[in-house]
């Protein structure tokens, strides 16, 4: 016992719920700092995952870890991503239903990692047929491909996403998973032609020339240097030392051939002729040329013509600028389509899901534009559906088990979300209306019609409406939004154009005449053409948005919560305050207090009475009656107070984790003596 109790102090619970101080803050901080320092970075909330980046390669993610956790109870081993897969799998194979895991947390925190975990997880699990085993390099290789192409180094991470991605995994009941589907959400475009200091473009880039073959290279019109490309080295940082651009090349390349792109790679080719031409149309030649005024844009490729533009240079950029990131956002989306068409199942018969959500996290730069926005609405939105579920599953499961129970508040972040998209009142409205407005609005016009609208909101604040000891803080052309995860002052410099996202007519007549089968795909003659305003590219994140939440609503619900440990992406570095403000508003502790509100812990009758029987001599080694009866046989014989448990319809409801905990430490001495039973005398006393 009290061997035990000096491992539990050294580590932690492994269930937050069972945390034996009175629920505060601290003790819950404590707990994941212990754990963190002895690399225990999962920790459970019941069913909940809360995941600490270790900032370093833990031997937890063997072949031997998996088969460890497969088919094992959720709690009955240390907690792992392994065991939430595993329980997600087990529990749609029995329910036959569909399933979601919501993976969040802030930029940096391990989302991308995770998903890739259980991804392997599923993958690896699957019964070793050569059929499947195809699929099942599809699934993998799918992420180095999508990677590759939609994540970049930011200051906040050096493998950050900046895409979206919903990817649904198809189960057979008997073979395991047999495909995929893949939707991604709104990639940030402005990256082809522009980062931040520090920053990098998108992988693929820098991949390409510092892997590419010679003769590929040739055949591309590229050099093997950066430095010749300006869209390359806006950030100064082409190169990366935890990433190895050249092996991941080869990792992509031979991706690209397994997810079956057609035959002689000739799709693959031109995809990356489409990279290269987003490369090359700003190289550091034409930079020059165009900064000496001259109202020219060239291109590096040998092929082609200098292109002279009878438009003035600001002009010319612009429609370079367009030109780069409408390739380059097309052809992510044609990839996309394409990895879909390899990991489609052709079998029709029903199959169940089990989706994986890994978006890009809360962030905050030092300057934020129209990107952050968009990425920390979406944020809002995926708190907003964690509130609401796991508030609906909590009222539901107390309704359909028959027991009552009182709310806990919590802070909801719908204030929040309503003023970003409110229909005619939220921001997204008056954005758009600006836009409707060309050659009138400008950035500053929608600045001032936010400052009419939303003047007085407790989330929104500028330069104007801010008291004294706040103004000082904005500049004139800012508004800060107080988000649910901290405050974020955005600059309201680009707006306009990024959500417009125009590209030239005869620029899109061009490219629809290109002989490149993947820009002909790209650029369809049936393009819904400007007679008809195209949806903006806030409306169509929105819409897209709100897809996502009808699909995840369909289904049921899983979470993990990852959490930053520290802001230099340092191995054992836990900074107190960083953690705390995660867990402030990640909702950890609302996620406690309503766990152990009503009752810690639940579990289905069956299961309780097979763990804890030995501790009963009525119930062990066999109990004839039904489970419930045995239960309740098992708590009497316990000791268990009246009001510190209630039969559920279908579990045992037990109101304190302190009676669990006892309950866990008899039998954690009676495994090492099954034969006597005089232990239960001390949960009586
Ligand atoms: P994110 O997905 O949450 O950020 P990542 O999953 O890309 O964050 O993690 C960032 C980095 O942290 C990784 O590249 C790894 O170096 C490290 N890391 C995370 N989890 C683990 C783990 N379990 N084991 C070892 N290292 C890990 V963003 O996409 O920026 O929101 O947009
Ligand atoms: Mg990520």
């Amino acid at each position: 016992m009290e061997g035990a109790l000096t491992a539990r102090d050294r580590v932690g619970v492994q269930d937050l719920v069972l945390l034996e101080a009175h629920t505060s803050e601290t003790a819950l901080l404590d707990n994941l700092r212990k754990r963190f320092h002895e690399n225990l970075i999962y920790t459970y909330i019941g069913t909940l995952l809360v995941s600490l980046n270790p900032y370093k390669e833990l031997d937890t993610y063997s072949k031997k870890h998996m088969d460890t956790y497969m088919g094992v109870n959720f709690f009955e081993l240390p907690p792992h991503i392994y065991a939430l897969a595993d329980n997600v799998f087990r529990t749609m194979l029995s329910e036959f239903n569909n399933h979601f895991i919501l993976i969040s947390g802030e930029s940096g925190a391990g989302k991308t990692e995770t998903s890739k975990k259980v991804l392997q997880y599923y993958a690896v699990s699957c019964p070793n047929t050569s059929l499947l085993d195809n699929v099942r390099d599809r699934l993998l290789l799918s992420n180095p491909v999508l990677e590759a192409f939609g994540n970049a180094k930011t200051l906040k991470n050096d493998n950050s996403s900046r895409f979206g991605k919903y990817m649904d995994i198809q189960f057979d009941h008997q073979v395991g998973a047999v495909g995929g589907h893949i939707l991604s959400y709104l990639l940030e475009k402005s990256r082809v032609v522009h980062q931040n200091h520090g920053e990098r473009n998108f992988h693929i880039f820098y991949q390409l020339v510092a892997g590419g073959d010679d003769e590929l290279l040739r055949w591309l019109g590229l050099e093997r240097n950066c430095q010749n490309y300006s869209y390359l080295v806006q950030g100064d940082c082409a190169k990366v030392t935890s990433i190895n651009d050249k092996s991941n090349w080869k990792i992509v390349r031979s991706a690209l051939s397994i997810i079956e792109f057609s035959e002689k790679d000739v799709e693959v080719m031109f995809c990356f002729k489409l990279i290269s031409a987003a490369t090359g149309i700003n190289s550091q030649e034409d930079r020059s040329q165009n900064g000496g005024g001259a109202a020219t844009t060239t291109t590096r490729f040998k092929r082609c013509l200098q292109v002279y533009s009878p438009f003035a240079v600001d002009h010319a950029l612009y429609a370079r600028d367009a030109l780069a990131k409408a390739i380059y956002g097309r052809t992510f989306n044609w990839l996309v389509n394409k990895v879909n068409e390899s990991l489609a199942n052709k079998d029709s018969s029903r199959k169940t899901v089990i989706g994986l959500l890994d978006i890009y996290g809360f962030e905050v730069f030092h300057v934020n534009s129209f990107e952050q926005f968009c990425i920390n609405y979406c944020n809002e939105k995926l708190q907003q559906l964690f509130i609401q579920l796991t508030l609906k599953s909590e009222q539901e499961e107390y309704q359909m088990e028959g027991i009552e129970w009182e709310p806990v508040p919590y802070f909801n972040n719908k204030i929040i979300c309503d003023l970003v998209e409110e229909k005619h009142r939220g921001i997204i409205s008056v954005l758009d209306e600006e836009c409707l407005r060309p050659g009138e609005a400008t950035d500053l016009t929608f600045l001032e019609k936010l400052e009419e609208k939303m003047g007085g909101h407790p989330h929104f604040v500028t330069h104007k409406l801010a008291d004294q000891k706040t103004r000082k803080t904005m500049q004139r052309g800012d508004f800060r939004l107080l988000h649910y995860a901290g405050e974020v002052t955005y600059c309201v410099v680009g707006f306009l154009d990024k959500n417009n996202d125009l590209l030239y007519r005869n620029v899109k007549e061009v490219m629809r005449q290109s002989k490149n089968t993947i820009i002909k795909h790209c650029f369809p003659y049936t393009e819904p053409d400007s007679k008809k305003r195209p949806e903006t590219v806030v409306t169509q994140f929105k819409g897209s948005l709100a897809g996502l939440t009808d699909v995840l609503m369909s289904k049921e619900p899983w979470y993990v919560r990852c959490i930053k440990p520290n802001d230099g992406k340092k191995a054992g570095r836990f900074d107190d305050v960083l953690v705390r403000h995660q867990v402030k508003y990640l909702g950890l502790m609302e996620h406690l207090r309503v766990r152990r509100a009503g009752f810690a812990y639940r579990r289905k009758y069956d299961i309780f009475l097979a763990r804890y029987k030995p501790l009963c001599p009525s119930t062990w080694p066999k109990w004839k009656g039904s489970a419930s009866e045995g239960v309740l046989c098992l708590v009497k014989h316990l000791g268990y107070k009246p009001n510190e448990y209630k039969m559920g319809r279908t579990k045992i409801f037990i109101r304190h984790p302190k009676t669990l905990f006892a309950t866990e430490d008899a039998f954690e001495l009676c495994k090492h003596d099954l034969g006597g039973l005089s232990f239960c005398l001390f949960i009586k006393a």
